[in-house]
């Protein structure tokens, strides 16, 4: 039986969890020690916390194929076998994407799992690499328990491992190391049937065999095969729907981002003249989402709203209605205006999707979302690319309109958010911060000055009470909230790995069909908000790397 070694390390003063998981370059991770010492720091925090006995418990690996998957994977394993879990669960190839993830811990009712990705940041041995923990509800862990785990990276001085040979990621199997069963499992079962359970697939493959088209561009990176799997084996959209559909290590020199600059091979096809009718695409780890109609974007803030507009009336999985709406706190209000129309509670949450597992796990909401492409409900506990397309086919389904149709029928219905965040992406750390901090000092004082053709009527650093269980998480954003209803909110990014990003959100709601120029209609906030900052003063940069 092979040997449990204590094996001495000294601790990494940088392993706090940021807004989702631990994100460092690639070539940090792979130091000697370093993935070693947080996974032992997540052992040691989960154990403590809950009181846990591993030799009854299942934990779950995977990650998105990104550079350093497959070592990662192995190092882990070794741990969790020395750390004495009865069951170590690995996708095949090491493959599980975010909410794929979320979807076996629930189904298998494991302790929790490990995801290793860093998202829709690149990957390569020169980009980025990240691990995340995800908890018993399939949900990222709760600043509690990400905080507990940065506390145990910082005085660890050991890990437990063991000597044994790498294992065939590539072949489904099950057999013992030590006291451990591993079992490579098909990464795509729990999460298509997940999928069979909620949507109407006998309607969706109507629609495909109407002659319906779209196009999804799974950007080299994990939501290939499930796409592959879900929309063209199950659904019968014709082969070639799917594009860029194996994952790759580098996700073919990408950036996973799927939004108007990075997914700009998609977006171009959805303007030429032969798009087809509907056009998306998803994230290094499958769990955000881009929706294109013919011509047309779809913003997250509209799309959240719609999709929870017509959930009861068009997935069969939510037939009993919605329990609430959940929006991070920068996410355009259209979601509220939903809410309100369908009688239901909105939430307002922090960035981040471990803010809402609280409120689903208490069935306070049902559907949530956020600006950054981000849509899920609680049949999982993470926010879900695929799921989000899904929803769309079927509200195209339903109504038998086009993508655009539905949108102007919205905005006609309950006014529009205009909404754009912009992103200043490799700004310096440290004048970053001095910028910010001058903010907040002022922050008070610019209450009842005019701005854009209105007045600021309040403004403040957003605090957040959760309403389960009365943690609270403080300076979320600063806010200037306008009387006319607009907003400015600003964020420096929590999933960076080199400097600083500052995001800017600005929103103005009008009732006006949406015929107006968003450009037109955001220009004076934008200018006022680079100002009320000084953006140009602290950082020298004045126009945004991307704009959303
Ligand atoms: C960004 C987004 C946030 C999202 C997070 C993780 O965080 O703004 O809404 O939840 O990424 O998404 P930040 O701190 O950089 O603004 V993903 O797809 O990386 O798991
Ligand atoms: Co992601």
């Amino acid at each position: 039986m092979e040997q449990i070694k204590i094996q001495q390390s000294s601790p990494f003063s940088d392993q706090r969890p940021g807004t989702s998981g631990l994100r460092k370059k690639t070539k940090v991770f792979m130091q000697p020690n370093y993935l070693e010492n947080f996974v032992q720091a997540v052992f040691n925090a989960v154990k403590e916390k809950f009181n846990i006995d591993f030799s009854q418990e299942t934990l779950v690996v995977g990650g998105d194929g990104r550079y350093y998957n497959r070592n990662a994977i192995q190092i882990i394993l070794r741990l969790a076998v020395a750390n004495g879990f009865k069951q170590i669960m690995i996708g095949r190839g090491g493959i599980l994407s975010t909410p794929a993830m979320s979807a076996v811990i629930r189904r298998q009712q494991a302790l929790g799992g490990l995801v290793l990705s860093a998202s829709h940041n690149p990957g390569g041995i020169d980009a980025d690499f990240g691990i995340k923990y995800n908890i018993r509800n399939g949900g990222p862990a709760p600043e509690s328990v990400t905080e507990s785990i940065y506390q145990h990276s910082l005085k660890i001085t050991s890990y437990q491992t063991i000597d044994h040979p790498d294992i065939n990621l590539d072949e489904f199997s099950s057999f013992n190391i030590a006291n451990s069963q591993i079992t490579i499992f098909d990464p795509l079962i729990d999460y298509s049937a997940v999928m069979e359970e909620l949507f109407d697939f006998e309607a969706l493959r109507k629609l495909f065999s109407s002659g319906f088209t779209m196009r999804f561009d799974a950007m080299h990176a994990v939501t290939g095969p499930y796409a592959h799997h879900i929309l063209e084996k199950l659904l019968g959209a014709p082969l070639g729907t799917v594009v860029n559909a194996t994952p790759k290590e580098d996700f073919g020199q990408g950036h996973p981002d799927p939004n108007l600059v990075y997914a700009a091979e998609l977006v171009e096809h959805l303007f030429d003249e032969k798009a087809p009718d509907f056009g998306a695409a998803s994230d290094g780890d499958g769990d955000r989402n881009l929706i294109l109609g013919r011509n047309f974007f779809v913003t997250p803030g509209d799309s959240l709203a719609i999709i929870a507009e017509y959930a009861q009336k068009a997935i069969p999985g939510y037939r009993q209605g919605l329990r609430g709406i959940a929006r991070s706190m920068p996410t355009s209000t259209a979601a509220d205006r939903v809410a309100k129309d369908l009688g239901v509670e909105c939430y307002e949450t922090p960035t981040g999707w471990k803010f809402f597992g609280n409120l689903m796990d208490a069935d306070k909401c049902t559907i949530c979302g956020e600006e950054s492409f981000g849509t899920g409900s609680n049949h999982v506990r993470e926010k879900d690319g695929l799921w989000a397309v899904l929803c769309w086919l079927s509200i195209l389904a339903y109504t038998n309109k086009s993508v655009v149709e539905v949108v102007k029928e919205h905005w006609q219905k309950f006014g529009r958010s205009y909404y754009q965040r912009h992103d200043y992406e490799g700004l310096d750390l440290t004048n970053a911060n001095k910028m910010i901090s001058s903010l907040r000092e002022k922050l008070a004082s610019l209450v009842g000055n005019n701005l854009a053709d209105t007045t600021i009527s309040q403004t403040d650093d957003f605090s957040y009470t959760d309403p389960v269980d009365a943690s609270i998480s403080n300076r979320q954003g600063i806010r200037l909230l306008l009387a006319d209803g607009s907003r400015i909110i600003f964020r420096l990014s929590g999933t960076g790995t080199e400097g600083a990003t500052l995001r800017i959100y600005v929103e103005r709601y009008l009732q006006d069909g949406g015929q107006s120029d968003i450009k037109e209609v955001l220009e004076a906030l934008i200018n006022e908000a680079k100002q009320i900052l000084q953006l140009k003063e602290f950082c020298n940069v004045d126009e945004p790397t991307v704009i959303t």
